[in-house]
């Protein structure tokens, strides 16, 4: 996706019916293909109204929102975070059994660390996502120096500056086609969906990458 406006939908990383069992085709047509459509399209016509934010990325948009005119400030902070936090969703599920994605390297040793287990750390993250009142996200997030933890936000709110490494979509529209009011099995199937691969890769880029005085 660009780093700034003019923001596009990136496409879904993998087949609608990819996901299957765990998460349908209608489904992911309808989160991806509409409900992410319109994060971006509203933040787009939001920024057109500001040229003075079309170069920021959205990191930025998302901590310095309260800085814009006040007619915007609302609008883009829900917004770059919907388009933000859908782009991690979508990316950090993967196709494939779960048993063939499992933590590696320095992140399998930091959830051992910082949880105890990597059972303890679907524990914490559950009881998060299930306590989200209403709409909003759980995450497990990383600091600048590796330390890991689990955060929930409402609405479309990112626990910036902390750094994101896979987050859970609680809101109604991710799950209430196949799985109703039923929550809970759907924290079951996200998980098993979890590309761990791919996360332990970033995780040991972003401790390779870090300032050298954290080391
Ligand atoms: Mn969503």
């Amino acid at each position: 996706m660009e780093d700034h406006y003019p923001f596009t939908l990136p496409p879904l990383p993998y087949g609608y019916d990819a996901l299957l069992p765990e998460l349908d085709e209608r489904t992911l047509h309808f989160h991806h293909d509409k409900h992410f459509q319109t994060y971006v399209d509203n933040l787009n016509q939001l920024l057109e109204r500001c040229p003075d934010a079309q170069d920021w990325p959205l990191e930025r948009l998302i901590q310095e929102w309260c800085t814009l005119p006040e007619d915007l400030r609302q609008g883009v902070r829900n917004n770059a975070g919907g388009v933000y936090n859908h782009d991690l969703y979508f990316r950090t599920m993967a196709p494939g059994p779960a048993s063939g994605k499992t933590p590696t390297g320095p992140l399998e040793q930091a959830i051992n660390r910082d949880f105890g287990s990597l059972h303890d750390l679907k524990q914490v993250l559950k009881t998060a996502a299930l306590g989200q009142f209403g709409s909003g996200w759980a995450w497990l997030v990383t600091d600048a120096d590796g330390n890991l933890s689990v955060q929930k936000t409402p609405n479309q709110d990112a626990p910036l500056p902390l750094i994101p490494l896979t987050l859970v979509d609680v809101w109604e529209h991710a799950y209430y086609l196949g799985y109703q009011n039923r929550r809970g099995d759907y924290f079951e199937s996200w998980w098993r969906l979890v590309d761990w691969p791919g996360i332990s890769m970033r995780y040991e880029k972003l401790m390779q990458n870090r300032p050298q005085y954290a080391k």
